[in-house]
């Protein structure tokens, strides 16, 4: 109950804002409109602040909106939107623990195939291994995706690299970069991580219920954004870019190339994308150690299988394949 007269208290600020057209509204007239004190105006205004609004506040003036955070909306993702199936059934919320999370519980419910979940933030957002994915507001996209393909469940893990050719694909469109692959998962520039993808299950015995593909991806962020510790680590498309990207406008594009190249998969198998992907990876050929659960394995990166199972060629030209692993290149 609490939670809602904020919201309403917080829809009627920003309409009121809304309505002044970027002019002044005094403190007095605020917590006239409002119904409380200038303190509580004072926290409300703070509250905005916190959710990527930007004030001006001037003594006997008021407060005057002069940005409002670039929010996705459904609407937005929709409009003009070329796919059959994915993405048409859109799931957006503004905050969650992570998108994963409830397309797991969307996809057991029975969500049809093609759902997305899209988030502002994530609070738990996830990476690989239980590692956390550093998801913050209006910056980034943070989807989920629900597929139901009917391939055998050993072959579920081309899906994670025909993402990532698709996810490719269409940064190279909208923001004219040219992305690489570093196996399995992971699109980088000048060796920083841009985009991470996590592939997960829901399986009986043999049979894939749904496979949930969540893409993260730092679009808008600038240096400072990130974290100190993934400073060295991380990039964004407008670090790399050097200016800023419409999200709505790439979740769009990605669906497409996504939904194109997932149809030619059912179709016609890997073998095309294997093609593709091998076409935007920068780890193959190279002298690369792969950290698995079992331990590290050097050697030189010959290849991917048609399952896309890494091909490592160590010192004593024993081929080795791996299905899971960190990948450094030396
Ligand atoms: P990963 O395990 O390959 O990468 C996680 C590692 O990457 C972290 O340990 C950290 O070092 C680094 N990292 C964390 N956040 C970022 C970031 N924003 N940019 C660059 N590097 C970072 C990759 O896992 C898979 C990530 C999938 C994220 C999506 S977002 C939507 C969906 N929901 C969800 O909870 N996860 C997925």
């Amino acid at each position: 109950m609490a939670q809602y007269v904020q919201s309403a208290l917080r829809e009627r600020l920003l309409e009121v804002f809304t309505h002044a057209e970027g002019e002044f509204v005094s403190g007095q007239r605020l917590s006239e409109v409002l119904g409380c004190s200038r303190t509580a105006v004072w926290k409300h205004i703070e509250d905005l602040r916190k959710e990527g609004y930007e004030l001006e506040a001037v003594k006997r003036k008021g407060y005057r909106i002069t940005m409002k955070p670039e929010k996705i909306t459904s609407n937005e993702i929709q409009l003009g939107l070329k796919t059959k199936f994915l993405g048409r059934n859109i799931h957006y919320e503004e905050t969650v623990s992570s998108t994963q999370k409830i397309a797991h519980k969307l996809a057991y419910e029975g969500a049809v195939e093609g759902t997305i979940i899209v988030a502002e933030e994530q609070i738990a957002g996830r990476g690989r291994l239980d590692r956390t994915w550093y998801s913050p507001k209006y910056t980034g996209i943070w989807m989920s995706i629900i597929l139901r393909p009917a391939i055998p469940l050993p072959q579920s893990p081309q899906l994670t690299l025909l993402t990532a050719v698709s996810m490719a694909q269409a940064i190279q469109e909208v923001t004219g970069l040219e992305p690489e692959i570093k196996w399995p998962n992971d699109i980088l520039f000048h060796q920083k991580k841009a985009v991470g993808i996590l592939t997960e299950l829901q399986a009986e015995a043999d049979r894939i219920n749904s496979i949930i593909i969540g893409i993260g991806i730092n679009v808008n962020q600038v240096e400072d954004d990130f974290p100190e510790e993934l400073q060295e680590r991380a990039t964004s498309l407008r670090i790399e870019g050097k200016k800023k990207i419409n999200r709505a406008e790439l979740i769009q594009v990605i669906l497409e190339k996504l939904e194109k190249l997932y149809e030619h998969y059912l179709q016609n198998g890997f073998y095309p994308i294997k093609l593709l992907w091998e076409a935007y990876a920068i780890s193959i050929g190279k002298n690369i150690i792969a950290s698995t659960l079992n331990g590290k394995i050097h050697g030189v990166a010959v290849g991917i299988t048609d399952e896309g199972v890494l091909i490592i060629e160590d010192e004593d030209r024993k081929r080795h394949y791996i299905h899971s692993a960190d990948i450094e290149i030396r």
